[in-house]
């Protein structure tokens, strides 16, 4: 059984993809994204599954790739073809490799035209691809720098991708309308460049006449890519870039979360912020001693009341009413705040001490 995400970077408009196997929890990502590295660690890790590898489908020209980052958090190995000539990864591709992933794999296909190191990862059973910017739906990736070659793409997508079975799924690196995914069978027939009876030379003509403007990110990603996404800057690659006041966890939701363990462990100045109603706040849960109480209605009339040089740990009944209260309080401008995962319900689950509340 195969875990399968697609995941969006709207900066760019990349997909990336996350094919984990279901019982040994092995997992890739297929073109994860630099900024979004944090959020891609997250998903793996709140599935449950270990990363074993990132796996680039070309050097990509508009956004720069996030192995370096996952290889930093996970220790997960990268993998990019051998003809990109990105320096710095773990292993290099080539047609017909393998790889695996737990009781799954992956195929190589080289498929160059968009760049000369492109390549389209094939899953065992054929039912899907990942063709990188080569076949985009009802449409192709642009050949005009990179070594780019639209007769190497038209070979490219007519001998590699639409070899493929017919119900194979093709999902491609981006897509500029938001549709997430295609077919063989479907793109054979209305790919309005490569499909139906159309011949090299109409592909060709059609490419080199469609005049884009150069991807505005193409000078510093190209680089970047060319190291793996390795930043040149030694701070970009601090890991003080994330927030270290306490043990915080990322959530794929997009907060930063401290456990009940983390706050009790927690040694120094802190405020933690109860966004409960008042009868909840003396009710039945209780609260943690030392509780500020600010109803999450009146919170963003109320920041005055929260210190700004010290930490904050939003707290609410169960976690949603605080994480929300996390996002106010970072649009206000501060910067040290934790949400307190599973709130009073799990704080006293866990057995951590409250004020007033039942037993
Ligand atoms: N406006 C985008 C352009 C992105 C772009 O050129 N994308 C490449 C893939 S790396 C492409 O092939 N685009 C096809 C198209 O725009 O039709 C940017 O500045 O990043
Ligand atoms: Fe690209």
């Amino acid at each position: 059984m195969l875990i399968f995400r697609q995941l969006f970077d709207p900066q760019s408009s990349t997909y990336t993809y996350l094919l984990g196997d279901r019982a040994s929890r092995a997992a890739v990502l297929i073109d994860p994204v630099f900024e979004q590295a944090r959020r891609d660690a997250a998903l793996v890790d709140e599935l449950g599954l270990k990363l074993t590898a990132t796996l680039e489908t070309h050097v990509h020209a508009d956004h720069v790739t996030g192995a370096s980052l996952l290889k930093q958090r996970t220790g997960c190995k990268i993998m990019a073809s051998k003809a990109g000539g990105a320096a710095g990864a773990d292993r290099y591709l080539v047609q017909d490799d393998v790889i695996g992933f737990g009781g799954r794999r992956l195929m190589v296909r080289a498929t160059p035209g968009h760049t000369g190191g492109c390549v389209t990862y094939v899953l065992d059973d054929s039912s899907m691809a990942f063709t990188g910017d080569c076949l985009l739906i009802r449409g192709s990736g642009r050949t005009d720098f990179q070594d780019g070659d639209p007769a190497a793409m038209y070979r490219s997508v007519r001998e590699q991708i639409f070899a493929l079975p017919d119900e194979c799924l093709l999902y491609p690196a981006h897509d500029y309308r938001g549709l997430t995914v295609t077919s063989v069978a479907e793109e054979r027939r209305y790919n309005p460049r490569l499909g139906g009876d159309i011949a090299v030379g109409d592909f060709t003509g059609y490419m080199n006449n469609l005049r884009l403007a150069h991807p505005k990110l193409l000078d510093v990603a190209v680089p970047a890519n060319l190291r793996c996404g390795q930043p040149d800057d030694s701070a970009a690659m601090d890991p003080s870039a994330d927030p270290n006041w306490a043990h915080l966890r990322y959530s794929f939701a997009g907060v930063w979360e401290i456990d009940p363990h983390g706050l009790e462990e927690h040694q120094g100045p802190l405020q933690i912020l109860d966004v409960r109603e008042a009868d909840e706040f003396t009710g039945p849960l209780g609260h943690i001693d030392g509780a500020v109480l600010i109803p999450l209605g009146q919170l963003a009339a109320r920041l005055e009341e929260l210190a700004r040089g010290r930490p904050i740990v939003a707290v609410c009944r169960a976690g949603s009413r605080s994480a929300q209260a996390v996002s106010i309080l970072q649009q206000a401008g501060f910067s040290e705040i934790a949400n307190l995962n599973g709130g009073m319900l799990r704080w006293r689950a866990e057995g951590y001490p409250v004020e007033g509340g039942s037993q």
